[in-house]
């Protein structure tokens, strides 16, 4: 495939939503076409989240059809499916830029324009935004609609049902459109995905299919008899949804790639009142062949040769990333202890989990879009023998904060935390940035806080927690592990590191930096500069705090390192032990200032914020002339 002479004419005198309401019906379905063909180029060239945006084009062309957007508000779960909204909304020429350093985001931003009208990242959060815009609106007597697009993975989350609850029992203008391609970022799981399943299959599926599209066209306006027929028809053909039960108006399933049906059924349920939700069927990648193909392996994708599908040759890498050194670490620590149990909250494939998945099948838990869930789940295992890791982003931990605090950690019990994407995560942005686990994590009693340093510590330290009787964390980077001169011949073995001490990797004078994590093959190139002493901490809890302390009393200057936010991380930590012990020390602490971290890649990233080898030896030389002055 290639759209080398491409005719996006019409795509390209759309300036704005009011540009579409103006197009008749039949130029909607060229729209469409010009749009898919457009976007997919796009994401060729830049990469991005590819699958969703791809089955969501008709239904963007639907919604600011029929709605006045701005005024009327569009919430998008995850906002990984928004490609063809920013298209249509003013940001087509800068699509080139998305993702990279100063261009447009990955997600929606309320900063970036007025059509975003909520940010998103994290999923299941529509149908909360936007009952909180209805109820906004009513309050205001504003005559707007607010309408939450939520994929069925998203609606597995517990947020989403209590958005559900409390939406069902109030008479707001709510919107619900349940995007259902069956797919999360893998197959979706869990019964509510085998409800919809049977919504959409079989004989019911036709009947009401047919059904509810002949009376949801006829529906006169605002006619409560008509809305009334409609539900006695579906009570005829169908048992309640779950959706009805809760209090919402259900409407589907319907198409939608169907803009012939999508459109007059939109315009229906926009006459009604109170919350609706609309079931659409959808499939993830439509249009590319290797996307409807593979909607998994193109949910997320860089840089790609549109012809194949293949993405643009990488360098290829020797040493392997820290997603599969904790995959590897993670069967082979199955193989040897039965007890051990891996949970993820719907990341199998971005936490290194499909081999385990594949050899211990019945020791392996997706359970659904639903970190809370994931936490105290595990702890309820925990208590009854066995040893589960929660492989889980440390963006994503913090939905489960208080499962963590609660659940786990009150109750000692020795659940693995297994964090991926910690510190720097490059072109998903300031949503996914894992810059707060350190904080978070170091003030939980009991708690014990892990910052390998390279491939060994990873996996070294991933055994030592799994050894250890209590709550565990190990967090570590996204992207490629490096090994230090020190560890060039560890061995892949399952052998746990001395508990609570630092490693001592360069013996220097006046300087000492203390890393926490892998941030160390930085500090030791600024160290060989510097002449510096450095640490590998390892242990952000327990601290080794003979290591601090002889540093401190041998250093004119301490130096903290970590990818974690300066307020509360591992550098604060330092501080907290030298002012216990009444030792005098000079102390700086790099990390990341009070401030999100946007979107680039990681080494711009690490520049900007002045944590390469450069940036720390600069810092660390305006604080020594500062010393000495
Ligand atoms: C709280 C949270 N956990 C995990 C993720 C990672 N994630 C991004 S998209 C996605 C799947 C969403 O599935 P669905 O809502 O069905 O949308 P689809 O991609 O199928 O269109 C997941 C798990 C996330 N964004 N937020």
């Amino acid at each position: 495939m290639s759209f080398a002479n491409a005719n996006w004419s019409l795509l390209e005198s759309i300036d704005s939503p009011a540009d579409v309401r103006k197009l008749s019906t039949s130029q909607l379905k060229v729209l469409a076409k010009q749009l898919r063909e457009f976007m997919l180029d796009s994401v060729a060239s830049t990469g991005g989240h590819l699958s969703a945006g791809l089955g969501t084009v008709e239904l963007t062309v639907a919604l600011h059809y029929v709605f006045n957007t701005p005024y009327d508000r569009l919430v998008w779960d995850v906002g990984h499916q928004t490609y063809p909204h920013k298209i249509l909304t003013g940001r087509r020429d800068e699509m080139n830029t998305l993702r990279q350093k100063g261009g447009i985001a990955g997600f929606p931003k309320r900063e970036e324009s007025e059509y975003d009208s909520f940010g998103t990242g994290h999923s299941s959060t529509s149908i909360a935004a936007a009952l909180g815009m209805s109820i906004a609106a009513r309050q205001q007597n504003e005559n707007r609609h607010c309408v939450a697009i939520i994929g069925d993975g998203a609606m597995t989350a517990g947020m989403a049902f209590e958005a559900l609850n409390h939406a069902g029992d109030n008479d707001a203008n709510l919107l619900v459109i349940l995007n259902d391609n069956d797919m999360s970022i893998s197959p979706n799981v869990g019964a509510l995905s085998n409800h919809l399943t049977k919504l959409l299959s079989g004989d019911l599926f036709s009947t009401l299919r047919e059904g509810s599209k002949k009376v949801l066209e006829n529906i006169p306006p605002a006619l409560e008899l008509a809305r009334r027929t409609e539900e006695h028809v579906k009570g005829m053909v169908a048992p309640g949804t779950l959706f009805e039960e809760l209090g919402f108006n259900y409407f589907g399933p319907v198409d939608g790639h169907d803009l012939d049906t999508l459109v007059p059924v939109l315009k229906n349920i926009n006459h009604q009142n109170g919350p609706r939700l609309l079931h659409i069927r959808t499939q993830k990648g439509k249009g590319y062949f290797p996307a409807e193909d593979a909607p998994v392996k193109y949910h997320g994708v860089s840089a790609f040769d549109l012809s194949t599908g293949k993405a643009h040759a990488k360098e290829s890498k020797s040493e392997p990333t820290y997603t599969e050194i904790f995959g590897n670490w993670l069967c082979d620590m199955a193989a040897q202890d039965e007890r051990l149990v891996g949970i993820t909250p719907a990341m199998r494939e971005g936490s290194g989990l499909v081999e385990f998945s594949r050899q211990f099948p019945k020791r392996y838990f997706d359970v659904g879009i639903a970190e809370q869930h994931a936490v105290t789940l595990a702890a309820g295992m925990a208590c009854d023998g066995l040893k589960p890791v929660v492989a889980i982003y440390s963006t994503f931990l913090q939905r489960a904060y208080d499962q963590l605090v609660h659940d786990v950690a009150i109750q000692n019990l020795p659940v693995v935390f297994a964090i991926d994407r910690a510190g720097i995560v490059g072109a998903d942005g300031p949503t996914h940035t894992g810059a707060y686990d350190i904080s978070f994590l170091r003030c939980i009693p009991n708690m014990v806080v892990m910052t390998p340093a390279d491939e060994a510590d990873c996996r070294g330290l991933l055994t030592t927690a799994f050894l250890h009787d209590g709550p565990t964390a190990v967090r570590y980077p996204r992207g490629v592990a490096s090994t230090i001169a020190s560890h060039a011949d560890i061995t892949r073995d399952l052998q746990a590191l001395p508990f609570g001490q630092a490693e001592k990797c360069r013996a220097g004078k006046n300087v000492a930096l203390l890393v926490f994590g892998t941030l160390l093959t930085n500090a030791m190139e600024a160290a060989d500069l510097l002449d510096a002493t450095v640490y590998n901490m390892r242990y952000v809890k327990p601290l080794d705090t003979r290591a601090i302390k002889q540093a401190a009393q041998t250093h004119d200057l301490l130096v903290t390192i970590e990818d974690n936010a300066i307020a509360g991380g591992a550098g604060s930590a330092v501080s907290e032990y030298l002012d216990q012990e009444n030792i005098d020390s000079s102390i700086l602490h790099l990390g990341f200032p009070d401030e999100y971290i946007n979107h680039g890649t990681p080494e711009e990233l690490i520049s900007d914020w002045q944590l390469d080898a450069d940036g720390m030896l600069q810092t660390i030389q305006t604080r020594l002339r500062a010393l000495l002055s």
